[in-house]
């Protein structure tokens, strides 16, 4: 089994890579590719760049040229639901995109037709996450992450986001990786740190906590990564 990690900036995989055995770098599609060893398993890892495009980009060469059969996400994201404090995880038990617009034809927020407006994250790996969350002692919430191109700072954007998706979080990679995953037949799993609650000062908060965060994330993605082997 070869798992793939995706972040999608420098400061959420750093964490990780700095935890690998071994490191070789290959370059494709503009971008970098870290095939490690990790406890003596392979794992490729990846910082895709920020936004839907860039993350459906890296999730599909993981898979179709990397050969990835499992797709895990590290990162921050924006708290919505107030229960989240900075630093705390979510898991995401489904995506939708919160900038995704035909209502003009009568269809809802997040839907395209062939399309679903929520796409849910594989059962197992969450209850891994579970788990692990356990043996840590650590709180670990659940529930909808919205995605969207852009960076939310904003409480109306915010509870308006809350309300039409239902979502507890929000970022701009999830939906797309799930997209992707969803299509390939990939198992997947979106796991978050908060590092702001996308509000007015949601733009200092994130350069205060990114690599905090994404810290916190990295490890326990590293800790699931063990228990999936196990
Ligand atoms: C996107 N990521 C933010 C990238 C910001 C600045 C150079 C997560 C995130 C986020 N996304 C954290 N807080 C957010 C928010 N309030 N809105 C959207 O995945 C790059």
């Amino acid at each position: 089994m070869k798992i793939a990690i995706i972040g999608a900036m420098r400061e959420e995989i750093d964490p990780l890579l700095s935890k690998m055995d071994s490191v070789i770098e290959t370059q494709y599609a503009n971008n970098i590719y870290y095939e490690a060893i990790y406890n003596g398993k392979k794992l490729v890892i990846a910082y895709s760049k920020i936004g839907k495009v860039f993350s459906a980009l890296t999730a599909t060469i993981l898979i179709e040229k990397f050969g990835c059969q499992m797709v895990l996400f590290s990162g921050v994201a924006g708290a919505i639901s107030s229960e989240l404090k900075i630093g705390d995880l979510i898991i995401a038990d489904g995506l939708c995109q919160h900038d995704l617009d035909i209502t003009a034809f009568g269809h809802p927020y997040g839907y395209v037709p062939e399309g679903e407006v929520c796409i849910p994250t594989d059962t197992k790996l969450r209850e891994i996450a579970k788990k692990v969350a356990s043996n840590k002692g650590i709180a670990l919430k659940e529930g909808i992450i919205a995605t969207g191109d852009q960076f939310v700072a904003c409480s109306d954007k915010k509870s308006w986001v809350a309300e039409t998706f239902k979502a507890s979080a929000l970022e701009m990679e999830g939906a797309s990786v799930a997209v992707v995953c969803n299509a390939l037949g990939i198992p997947f799993f979106i796991l978050r740190a908060i590092s702001d609650t996308a509000n007015d000062e949601a733009g200092m908060d994130f350069d205060t906590f990114l690599e905090s965060s994404a810290k916190i994330s990295a490890d326990f993605i590293l800790d699931m990564v063990d228990e999936i082997y196990a």
